[in-house]
């Protein structure tokens, strides 16, 4: 498979100035006419013009209005090629496509009775031959003709300009987008749909159509998604000074689609996951999916559409950025605290083992050979961590004069990273030439911490280290500049005053391999509080002993590194626990002690305490491990839930019971709730010591909640549970839900979760369920994604696990390619095992790569995986 190379960018021969498109919607048979204007851009003459087509049927091209000849073109399975063309001409094609047997859903596809095009990053040669690459901008015209019985909505970007009936019961409408864009953020729609609408005034006081288009019996559930678009809206006014630019905004939903949602010009297309949500049948967890997804897909509006990218490799420029700005969006309707937490968890779970295995690459990566392969954890969360970082170094109003520089730089054209670092130093005039090794450089860097008081000088010195391992290509790695939050608290807990301005909170720069800073004037000693708000993504390596960790998990006012604390007292006995393959006979008194008092704390944000009292993951305790002891994790972890449960049974029953209450949406009653479900998980695990059964607790809440958060919170714990029966609680829940896709996909992913010996046998009974479809990604995740998520069923040390998911690759890869590579990369993770897994992983490896008709997107996640 080629591979494409940054280094080898050039810019397009050719501009095209307009585009109009003449789409006859078939489910069979779609024709597609394009009339393309082109423009040479340079002087020189040009011999071939390459256009690119995928699975197009041509069926007839003209130039200037005349077919042309056959010694003028090429055609073959990657496109047109035009022989030396004139500086100037019209281009009109028209092709046949398939959407009802496109299952990749990418291109124009069919789908539970819609239209719906998918084009990101290179889907729009999957409808029209056409230069599809970001940085050719040209203005669209679509004219939409369809069945008014089957697709009375027809949809695409921009305004709606004309519309009328024709023959045959079939109707058009024209669209128009005033706004040039590069082909990725084309979008159509066309199907039987309903409308939630809304309107939002900007800042300047233009009135702005909200739309969200749904099947017919989901209206109900989109006032989350309406809500968190108009408050997304006036957020991106009031922190960035932008406005929304169209007349209207629209939004539709679809359960077929590879990814949560794509930021088309005016016309998202959402995966339903992202804009459904009732309080039956949506967790408060998806209900803050919905609010950062509509809240993401809209700030692309600005930073991804109105300023877009050169090329592929530039992805994080809008990615990083934008998840950076969801994350502060949703930071500033929720907790902070809370917020944070999340982030550097997913960052954790995700973005660290990535950029520590085979498959690691720079936020800016040098070489790909399917895009599609690179919508990764690197570019997305390690992405907004390198922007959150430059937002720390410059500060609010310093990257808020970097931003509106950026956009009046390049407001309308398609750019580079280095632009962006650019407008944040000239704002600025700060120098980030050593910050750009964040974008060139994979890796986690380690940074270790020690510090001394001296009480005759009265003074801490802090020493910083650091180090970044290899990646795959880049062996030699240099210091990049990590600013560290920090403070320094004294033994009654209160911050120390670090410098003569009186500070008690600031931020150092680590920029060398190895740095020391002193602080002066201090009477007492101090224990360091650093890295707060996770201040870069870093793994830091701190010396602390337990009571110093103790009394930071009670005192530190940082909420993560609070967190933090907490954390890494249960880790350091949970890791104890793998080690010694003993029972815990008690809890470790540090640990106890930090657990105990965040139990009695109960003026504290709940949701926060939920936060303080969860174990770190069994995949989180494998990351600290040279090699991940599947097994003896899962023992300690589970012993130690047990342990936790039992200890505090009183306690949790406290909580279980004083946090009942009516179902509520605003944060107080989410986080109740949260606890409220820890409480019951942890009175679950106490049974084991106190022969007591309080599964029953779990089935009284599944049968009388009033919410899915409750329900379903209970149903997981009855489902999952090693030894409990809950074959009448599957078939209650499934006969309740069945007509609904995004709980049966919960229902689908709960049992292949499960820890339990059987969950094999279950898993591969629910692929030949009559709900399961190949076909509608959301499910295949709900059943493959959620298995290779499995710790212990996954990772059995038979190897059944990764034979029986290598053969479901297999089969998914000539259904959606795009979506059996990610899914496959699991895979990617062998060197972390032991032997006998390793080669159980490398056989499901081999047996992948050996497949015929291997896609480009899984041939590349195997290849790297396993060079
Ligand atoms: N739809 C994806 C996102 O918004 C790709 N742009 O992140
Ligand atoms: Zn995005």
């Amino acid at each position: 498979n080629a591979v494409i190379r940054r280094e080898d960018y050039q810019p397009p021969l050719y501009r095209i100035t307009d585009v109009a498109l003449n789409v006859h919607l078939d489910p069979e048979n779609t024709e597609v006419e394009a009339r393309l204007h082109f423009q040479r851009l340079g002087s020189e003459p040009v011999s071939a013009l390459h256009l690119d087509g995928e699975s197009l049927e041509l069926l007839s091209v003209l130039r200037d209005g005349q077919p042309l000849a056959e010694n003028l073109f090429r055609s073959d399975a990657t496109g047109l090629t035009l022989l030396n063309p004139e500086p100037e001409f019209l281009l009109e094609t028209r092709v046949r496509i398939h959407p009802a047997a496109n299952s990749t859903l990418s291109g124009l596809y069919f789908a539970g009775g819609q239209f719906l095009t998918q084009c990101e990053a290179e889907g729009f040669r999957r409808i029209t031959y056409y230069l599809d690459r970001p940085d050719c901008l040209a203005k669209f015209t679509v004219t939409l003709h369809a069945s008014r019985k089957t697709c009375p909505v027809l949809l695409a970007n921009g305004n709606c300009i004309a519309q009328g009936d024709e023959d045959n019961n079939w109707h058009w409408a024209r669209w128009e987008d005033p706004y040039p864009k590069p082909a990725y953020l084309f979008a159509m729609v066309a199907g039987d749909l309903a409308v939630q609408r809304d309107v939002f005034v900007t800042q300047s006081g233009r009135s702005v159509a909200l739309e969200i288009y749904v099947a017919a019996r989901d209206l109900g559930a989109c006032d989350q998604a309406m809500v968190s678009l108009k408050r997304a809206m006036r957020w991106d006014e009031e922190v960035y000074g932008r406005e929304y630019d169209l007349d209207r905004y629209m939004i539709v939903a679809t359960d077929s689609f590879n990814m949560g949602a794509m930021e088309n010009k005016g016309l998202n297309i959402f995966n339903s996951k992202y804009v459904l949500a009732s309080p039956e049948t949506a967790t408060d967890t998806d209900y803050q999916g919905v609010e950062s997804v509509i809240a993401h897909e809209y700030f692309h509006n600005w930073t991804g559409n109105r300023v877009t990218l050169r090329d592929w490799f530039q992805l994080s420029l809008k990615e990083g950025l934008t998840v950076f700005r969801d994350q502060e969006f949703s930071a500033d309707m929720n907790s902070r605290g809370v917020q944070r937490i999340g982030d550097v968890r997913r960052l954790r779970a995700a973005q660290f083992p990535e950029d520590a295995g085979p498959l690691a690459h720079p936020v800016r990566p040098d070489a790909y050979s399917e895009i599609n392969n690179f919508y990764t954890a690197t570019v997305y969360e390690k992405g907004a961590e390198l922007v959150r970082m430059i937002h720390t170094l410059l500060g609010k109003e310093g990257f808020r004069r970097g931003t509106d520089l950026y956009f009046e730089r390049h407001d309308g054209h398609a750019v580079t990273i280095e632009d962006f670092v650019e407008a944040m130093e000239d704002a600025n005039h700060y120098d980030l030439s050593r910050f750009r090794r964040w974008y060139s450089q994979a890796g986690t860097p380690q940074v270790k911490a020690e510090g001394s008081y001296d009480p005759a000088r009265r003074s801490y010195t802090l020493t910083l280290q650091q180090f970044t391992p290899a990646t795959p290509g880049q062996s030699n790695k240099e210091p990049v500049p990590v600013p560290v939050r920090m403070a320094l608290l004294n033994t009654q807990g209160e911050k120390a005053v670090l410098d003569k301005t009186g500070a008690t909170e600031k931020v150092i720069l680590l920029e060398q391999a190895r740095q020391s800073w002193t602080f002066e004037d201090l009477p007492d000693p101090v224990i360091p509080s650093l890295l707060r708000g996770f201040s870069a993504p870093v793994r830091l390596d701190i010396a602390l002993d337990e009571q110093a960790r103790s009394f930071l998990a009670g005192v530190d006012d940082d909420p993560f590194n609070r967190w933090e604390s907490t954390q890494e007292l249960a880790l350091k006995s949970l890791l104890a626990g793998v080690k010694n393959h003993q029972e815990l006979e008690a809890l470790p008194a540090a640990l106890e002690q930090a657990l105990s008092a965040t139990l009695k704390q109960s003026q504290m944000d709940p949701a926060f305490r939920a936060e303080l009292l969860t174990l770190p993951s069994e995949d989180y305790i494998g990351e600290q491990m040279q090699v991940i002891a599947v097994d003896a994790i899962h023992q300690a972890r589970e012993t130690l839930l047990d342990t936790i449960g039992a200890h505090f049974h009183d306690e949790w029953l406290g909580l279980y019971q004083d946090l009942a209450g009516a179902y509520e949406r605003d944060g107080a009653s989410i986080g109740r709730r949260r606890l409220r479900n820890m409480a019951l998980s942890y009175l679950i695990h106490s049974d084991h010591s106190r022969h007591e059964d309080m599964t029953l607790h779990a089935r009284q809440q599944y049968v009388q909640a009033d919410n899915m958060t409750d329900r379903l919170a209970a149903f997981q714990l009855l489902v999952q549970h090693p030894k409990h029966d809950a074959e009448d609680i599957l078939l209650d829940f499934y006969q309740k839900w069945q007509d609904y896709p995004l709980v049966i996909d919960k229902w689908f992913a709960i049992q292949a979760m499960a820890p339990r010996p059987d969950t094999l046998r279950h898993v591969q009974h629910l692929l030949v369920h009559p709900a399961f479809d190949w076909r509608v990604p959301n499910r295949v995740r709900a059943v493959l994604g959620a298995f290779s998520m499995n710790p212990t069923m996954f990772h059995a040390a038979d190897g059944s696990g990764y034979v029986f998911f290598a053969e479901q690759i297999r089969r998914l890869d000539d259904i959606n390619p795009q979506t059996a590579a990610r899914l496959a990369t699991p895979l990617s993770r062998w060197q972390r095992y032991d032997k006998v897994r390793q080669q159980g992983m490398m056989n499901a490896l081999q047996l992948l790569a050996a497949k015929t008709n291997l896609s480009r997107d899984l041939a590349e996640v195997i290849q790297r995986s396993y060079p």
